[in-house]
């Protein structure tokens, strides 16, 4: 998979960094013309991605309800940790889908919490009844309800390749002992959070990845700096939600946002081979709007707001 290429030009930013599916640039100082050092803009794109492949096909509207459910979010963890939120003004042509934030010195570590056990976590379980070094009682499956939440660390690799699973003693060398606690203890308060928030609203969150910065312009009474909560937050594209209907240990669960989107790319109809390396092709119309529908219907029932 090729690196994304800018896909936003702001007049007065400069581009940073793309990710899959997201940009971050940085506002420009009329006086200097220099890049701000201060603060970021971050761009939600409305691009969607299935089976390790960023699909053709975009999902209109999915750039503004996500970020309008990661500032919500924000929002419900405030007495946990603060955010890099500054402003929501932005311009005309991001408006809904970008967010100003503080420039902060990133933890280099993707801080992944899990409260259900699926994917690269049930393959390490299966492998060595434990996930990152967190070891786990026998007997669980596909889907599990884990005891109590656990912090599983992967250092972030190359786009295209995949994060290594890192142990909290790997994770205490890298950042210290001090802000691997913290790390560690804040991404299962924040999974824990979401979880009890979003109980009774239909959604399970099985697992999140977060990602911390260090405001080093804000030490704390021991002179070590605030950790400040970045990137999006319990967002369907950091964590998997999963429909609480449906949930049942034993197999591969249902995804709340893509499953419209997976069960066309792997039926006859899509024509495509996943085990091919071929690109899968653009999704019909009734796919996009039934998974647009579901990226809003996570937002309203989350938030109990109107997706407007
Ligand atoms: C930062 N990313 C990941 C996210 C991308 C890449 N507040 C911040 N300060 C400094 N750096 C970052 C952030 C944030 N958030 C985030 N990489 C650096 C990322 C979104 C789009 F292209």
């Amino acid at each position: 998979m090729s690196r994304p290429s800018a896909s936003v030009e702001l007049p007065g930013y400069a581009h940073v960094y793309s990710g899959k599916v997201r940009e971050l640039l940085a506002p420009i100082d009329p006086s200097t013309g220099q890049a701000s050092q201060d603060a970021l803009l971050l761009v939600a794109s409305d691009r969607i991605s299935a089976f390790d492949f960023i699909l053709d096909s975009v999902i209109p509207d999915k750039g503004k309800v996500l970020t309008q459910l990661s500032l919500w979010w924000f929002d419900q963890l405030v007495d946990i940790i603060p955010n890099h939120v500054i402003s929501t003004q932005v311009p005309e042509a991001v408006a809904g889908r970008a967010v100003l934030v503080q420039r902060l010195d990133m933890v280099p570590v993707e801080c992944i919490g899990r409260a259900y056990l699926t994917g690269s976590g049930l393959t390490e379980y299966r492998q060595t009844s434990s996930v990152c070094g967190v070891p786990l009682p026998a007997g669980l499956q596909d889907g599990s309800l884990l005891p109590s939440p656990i912090f599983t660390p992967t250092s972030k690799a190359p786009i295209g390749q995949h994060d290594q699973p890192m142990t909290y003693a790997e994770v205490a060398a890298k950042v210290g002992a001090p802000i691997a606690a913290s790390v560690r203890d804040l991404t299962i308060a924040i999974l824990a959070r979401g979880n009890e928030i979003a109980a009774d609203r239909g959604i399970l969150l099985a697992d999140t990845k977060v990602e911390f910065g260090l405001d080093t312009s804000r030490p704390d009474a021991d002179g070590n700096p605030t950790i400040v909560l970045a990137d999006e937050v319990l967002t369907p594209d950091s964590s998997r939600f999963w429909p609480a209907a449906t949930w049942q240990p034993g197999r591969a669960q249902d995804s709340y946002d893509k499953q419209f989107v997976r069960d066309w790319l792997t039926s006859p109809a899509s024509g495509w081979d996943r085990s091919s390396g071929e690109a899968p092709p653009a999704l019909p119309q009734d796919i996009i709007e039934a998974t647009r529908s579901k990226y809003i219907e996570a937002f309203e029932s989350l938030t109990g707001r109107t997706f407007a």
